[in-house]
């Protein structure tokens, strides 16, 4: 990235990469494919949301995403080449998301890579993000806060209505955000085809570790014994596992703090 969309991405909270993954696309959309019916038990109906934690750990190929250098650059820019992978989602969703932020850490920046897999506009369920929203200290960062999951009775209006850049999407574009960023999706079908890449710069302090854990084990969503799939933990090379690294530091028997949570 250069310094002006840097800029872009820090004031605004967001940033769009138009056809980014123009010559990818076709694999990922395959991939993608192939990963819920790994998972019988998370067949998709329509209905609601269904969702894969980790996602791109499933498949070495949608591992190595980690690696391609227009996904690496944005990563690097963004949070250092010393970031931490943080995980990913597949999902399927169906119907509105409304409004929310991912998380509200102070200590340190946190973003999301969005890859949706179908043509979306404002009318059928492309995401919402409201430039700004991620600046929290203000006033203005504040006010969303408050009021904009309550916004009918806030501004007399719904959450569809609320002042926001709807971010068109074609397959093979990419969107960022920061986890603060105020984000929402309207008017979709059942059948709105995404994946994300989490990260975040490389935790520091005195408290580093445990703060890490903590982290992790909010986005664990299903019992497991790693918190990264095998296929991204035995594809890596060198580079990527300095950003996989903090995480497996952790000397956490991740098989029984997660044992109350479901099976995959
Ligand atoms: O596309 C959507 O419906 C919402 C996506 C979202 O909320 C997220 O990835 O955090």
């Amino acid at each position: 990235m250069d310094a002006k969309q840097i800029d872009f991405f820090n004031t605004f909270g967001f940033i769009k990469f138009p056809a980014l993954l123009k010559e990818d696309i076709g694999w990922i959309q395959d991939e993608f494919e192939q990963v819920f019916p790994m998972f019988p038990k998370q067949k998709h109906d329509g209905s609601k949301r269904t969702m894969i934690v980790p996602f791109i750990d499933q498949r070495e190929k949608l591992s190595g995403l980690l690696d391609h250098p227009a996904i690496r650059d944005i990563l690097v820019s963004l949070l250092g080449s010393d970031y931490n992978y943080m995980g990913s989602d597949g999902n399927y969703y169906s119907g509105d998301t409304p409004w929310h932020p991912d998380g509200r850490e102070r200590s340190r920046q946190h973003i999301k890579i969005a890859f949706y897999l179908d043509p979306l506009t404002a009318e059928n369920g492309a995401l919402r993000v409201i430039p700004g929203s991620h600046r929290f200290g203000d006033r203005f960062g504040e006010d969303v806060m408050a009021k904009v999951q309550q916004s009918q009775q806030a501004w007399g209006i719904p959450g569809s209505e609320v002042p926001a850049v709807a971010l068109d999407v074609v397959p093979g574009d990419v969107l960022v955000f920061k986890h603060e960023t105020f984000h929402s999706s309207w008017g979709g079908s059942g059948y709105r085809r995404m994946f994300t890449i989490n990260a975040s710069e490389r935790f520091q302090g005195e408290r580093a570790l445990s703060e890490l854990q903590s982290l992790c084990l909010m986005h664990y969503h299903y019992s497991r014994d790693h918190y990264y799939g095998r296929a991204m933990r035995e594809s890596a090379g060198p580079e990527r596992l300095k950003n996989l690294e903090q995480v497996m530091s952790l000397e956490a028997d991740w098989a029984d703090l997660t044992k109350h949570l479901p099976v995959l």
